[in-house]
């Protein structure tokens, strides 16, 4: 199996996860010549404990179990490697190379992506570090601030468009999303934009009104392009963990989302729940929040982040 080149940027995001996690592993490898039941037993605690997941977890050491039967065991970096292959294959990881380094898919009007998740969890943050790397990359971007309940919402993205020299459609706070959405469209066919990017609140009263709300946002999206959006991107927290899946769970059963955003590895062990998320969801992770700054979003590469979650010599 042939990994990516090194990404430090990526093993610096998903440092306390990788400490965590290895530390265990080594801790738990310590002194063993074989894996046995009492290893099984661990490993799975240490999966568990990574925010990995209980089915994907078990998964996992299922087809260890098998393997190690044939296989004979076994040093840390070898456990290390076969865990890593063993991963990677139970992984339900999509071809994105179209949305490698930041390019959209080519079409004829804007790229129109809607952004949704419950408040807090980085949706606003997300969108400005995304046009910041589309800017970079000579796309002519529009964030619309459809989070209209609170003006510090409104505030908030319009100072990331300044940041990031990009443009910024509003109808102030307490306007109707979904006319910000349509318009916000609307801007950006008339402009002649490549990408729209709109914001939503994630914090409506009930689960119902939000997913209502959401729905309508998006058919509104849809009155003013034809197939738009091109994109329903959930944006997850990583550093609530299990949390983050029920959140998934709950938003992809509810609403049609096509990709999903795991923001804040940088500042937790939990990462694991990236690869209970790529097991368990057809959906897959498209950006990685690894910090705060404008520079902190990644596409996500499930080979590589599997790669450098397990191992520190990654092939260049
Ligand atoms: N450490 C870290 N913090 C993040 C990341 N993404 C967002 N945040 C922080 O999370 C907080 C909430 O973000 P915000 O974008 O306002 O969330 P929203 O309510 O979903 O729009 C802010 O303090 C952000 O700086 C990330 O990848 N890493
Ligand atoms: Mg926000």
């Amino acid at each position: 199996m042939v990994f990516k080149r090194k990404n430090e940027d990526l093993e610096k995001g998903i440092e306390k996860t990788k400490d965590s996690f290895l530390d265990k592993i080594s801790k738990a490898v310590a002194g063993k010549s074989k894996v046995d039941i009492e290893f099984l037993d661990q490993l799975e605690d240490i999966l568990i404990a990574s925010d990995v997941g209980l089915e994907t977890t078990v998964k996992i050491i299922n087809r260890l179990e098998t393997r190690v039967q044939k296989d004979k065991y076994l040093n840390t970096a070898e456990l290390n490697q076969i865990l890593k292959e063993e991963i990677i294959e139970i992984l339900n990881l999509k071809d994105q190379s179209i949305f490698e380094n930041f390019r959209i898919p080519q079409k004829s009007g804007p790229y129109v992506l809607l952004v949704v998740g419950v408040n807090g969890v980085g949706k606003t943050t997300t969108i400005g570090k995304l046009a910041h790397k589309f800017t970079q990359n000579g796309y002519k971007v529009v964030v619309g601030a459809g989070d209209t309940f609170r003006a510090a919402a409104v505030d908030q993205l319009k100072i990331w468009s300044e940041r990031v020299g990009c443009y910024f459609f509003d109808k102030g706070m307490q306007a109707d999303p979904a006319a910000v959405a349509f318009e916000t469209t609307k801007f950006a066919i008339d402009n002649h934009l490549d990408i729209a990017i709109i914001d939503t609140a994630g914090r409506l009263h009930t689960k119902i009104n939000l997913m209502q709300e959401l729905s309508k946002i998006k058919r509104s999206v849809g009155k003013a392009l034809d197939n738009a959006p091109d994109d329903v991107m959930l944006v997850l927290d990583a550093s609530t963990g299990q949390n983050a899946i029920e959140q998934a769970k709950q938003f992809t059963t509810a609403t049609e989302v096509s990709c999903l955003a795991l923001t804040k590895l940088d500042g937790t062990a939990k990462g694991g729940v990236a690869i209970g998320i790529s097991d368990q969801f057809e959906i897959p992770i498209r950006y990685i929040g690894v910090g705060e700054g404008i520079e902190h979003l990644q596409v996500f590469n499930g080979y590589q982040f599997v790669s450098t979650m397990l191992d520190n010599q990654i092939a260049e």
